[in-house]
């Protein structure tokens, strides 16, 4: 069975949001098409509490991009984002919900970042993700989403490393990019820890030679 995972198509992450993803927008479109010829789609929400500590305002002295030792995980600092119940943490006004079947929110504790759909950065507490996909014998999941080089491949190598096979749909994502480069080498590292790569055309393909 295959399912749909859409990463964080959040406000925030698109142009004029206050963590903007280059050309985050353009992947609307692809999540809305994909969507279509699929029967189960599942996605993930940052959904932050404002007092968050990955927020660079929340430790006076310190800015965006920093990395901090907090808890004893290294955190990057960002811009506040996707706090709870703002338009800000909104899905896509443009991105079709209606199909979403299960929303699973990530980096509600205020003391632990959570890039991963699946774990929080300690690997400790879970979204309820893992759980729900395992209601089902043998999936594929084919992940999509913002920001390639953070929360989608944390999503992708802990799907991995929970045994599910795994599709990233590659023009279904960007990245962030903070250095050059991080995101084709996050697409590097997934398919070297076994993500297929397919762009949505061949997944469209793929899906109606096969259902
Ligand atoms: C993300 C940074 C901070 C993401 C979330 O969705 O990739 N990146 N929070
Ligand atoms: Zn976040």
């Amino acid at each position: 069975m295959d399912i749909l995972l859409l990463v964080d198509l959040q406000n925030d992450f698109l142009p004029g949001g206050t963590l903007p993803v280059i050309h985050g927008d353009q992947v609307i479109g692809v999540a809305n098409q994909l969507q279509q010829h699929f029967d189960t789609t599942l996605a993930t929400q940052d959904w932050h509490p404002p007092h968050h500590s990955s927020f660079a305002a929340n430790h006076p002295g310190h800015q965006a991009g920093e990395v901090l030792e907090l808890y004893g995980i290294a955190q990057m600092l960002w811009p506040v984002h996707c706090v709870q119940e703002t338009p800000g943490a909104e899905f896509a006004p443009q991105l079709n919900t209606r199909q979403i079947q299960q929303v699973f929110a990530k980096g509600t504790d205020p003391q632990i970042d959570s890039y991963s759909g699946f774990f929080d950065n300690g690997g400790q507490r879970s979204t309820g993700l893992e759980e729900h996909l395992r209601q089902y014998a043998a999936i594929r999941l084919f992940v999509m989403g913002l920001a390639t080089d953070y929360c989608v491949q944390f999503t992708v190598l802990d799907a991995l490393r929970l045994g599910f096979e795994t599709v990233l749909v590659t023009d279904g994502c960007r990245g962030v990019d903070q250095s050059a480069g991080d995101s084709a080498a996050a697409v590097t590292r997934m398919n070297s820890e076994g993500a297929r790569l397919m762009t949505s055309d061949r997944v469209l393909r793929e899906r109606l030679t096969t259902s």
